[in-house]
């Protein structure tokens, strides 16, 4: 069991493309300690592929849009992105060569969705949002989950890998043993946190998993509380990385909670990473990024190690921000 679990940590670890670099201005992020900056309304993600999602968030809040839109039709973008190999249809597939996508949607009332290791998809967030409301369900997976979106009339694709993906997957395959590159950076699963000018919050969370998974594994990213959590009482949190060291923490739910009990979103990011490093069975081969804003509109980041970033978007401007790390 041991040995199948690092086999998937070294494998995801070993194999995730980067995506280009753009020209994002960049600004090392301030930590715990300094005075809180807030922005209301302002939109959060993860990654540089946070950037072009948040503007088009940010374009669906000044046309109108809820705060639910723009979570949601921001993370499409990247769910479109051909050049991603983290999230959507053009991902990496599993180690039998197949694209199986996870999506989780909330609404700061408590309202969610989410689809779990579900093909086909172009849209697993917005099948996600389907779910949360048309159906009494929280959670559809697998079969399930594609049946609906068909009987929805949702736009799907042919099961082929994208030309990036499937030269990846016949080059892992060629070979039996990984090195872990274990900074990673600027290419995972996308989470958006939202908070609208009136205090309403929602956030959505997007990923085709962790590349070479065993078939039918599921991350955090689907499992609310874990890849995502949003309450407009309190705040809303978001994470990336290797999931199972987030489910295990209950990561997102953790960093609501502690910023109910009086933290700040940076602290609750900072004591979130101390517990998953705490709990880590192979910290030497782990990366987690939390990402969470407060109702007020501060907002905080961690990881576990150096390589996280994320994306900002508020009145007054849009930046990319690296995060601070437990390793340094
Ligand atoms: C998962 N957290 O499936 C997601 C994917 C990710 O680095 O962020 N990978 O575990």
């Amino acid at each position: 069991m041991e040995g199948r679990r690092k086999f998937i940590k070294l494998s995801v670890l070993s194999t995730i493309a980067s995506l280009p670099l753009t020209g994002y201005p960049k600004t090392p992020f301030a930590s715990s300690g300094n005075a809180p900056v807030q922005y209301k309304p302002q939109v959060l993600s993860t990654w540089n592929h946070g950037m072009p999602a948040n503007d088009k968030a940010w374009e669906v809040l000044g046309s109108g849009g809820t705060i639910l839109d723009a979570v949601e039709q921001g993370v499409m973008v990247t769910e479109n992105d051909l050049s991603n190999l983290s999230v959507g249809l053009q991902g990496l597939p599993d180690r039998e060569g197949i694209v199986t996508l996870d999506a989780s949607i909330m609404k700061g009332d408590g309202s969610c969705g989410a689809v779990a290791f579900v093909r086909q998809v172009k849209h697993p967030i917005s099948l996600a949002r389907k779910v949360m409301e048309k159906t009494p369900h929280v959670m559809i997976v697998g079969e399930g989950a594609r049946q609906f979106a068909l009987s929805e009339g949702m736009p799907m694709e042919a099961e082929t890998l994208s030309p990036n993906a499937k030269e990846a997957y016949d080059r892992w395959k060629e070979k039996a043993n990984y090195q872990p590159i274990i900074n990673i950076e600027n290419h995972d699963t996308i989470g958006m946190i939202g908070l609208d000018k009136d205090g309403s919050m929602a956030g959505s969370c997007t990923t085709s998993g962790l590349a070479y998974k065993m078939h039918g594994r599921v991350g955090d990213s689907p499992i609310i509380g874990a890849g995502l959590f949003v309450d407009d009482t309190v705040g809303a949190a978001t994470a990336t990385g290797l999931g199972e060291e987030v489910i295990r923490i209950c990561g997102a739910f953790l960093i609501v909670e502690l910023m109910r009990q009086g933290r700040t979103p940076q602290e609750a990011c900072e004591e979130a990473v101390k517990r998953a490093v705490a709990k880590s069975k192979d910290l030497e081969n782990t990366q987690i990024g939390f990402l969470a804003m407060n109702k007020e509109g501060s907002f905080g980041a961690h990881a576990i190690r150096p390589g996280f970033n994320f994306a900002q978007h508020h009145q007054n401007g849009r930046k990319l921000i690296d995060s601070g790390s437990w390793f340094k």
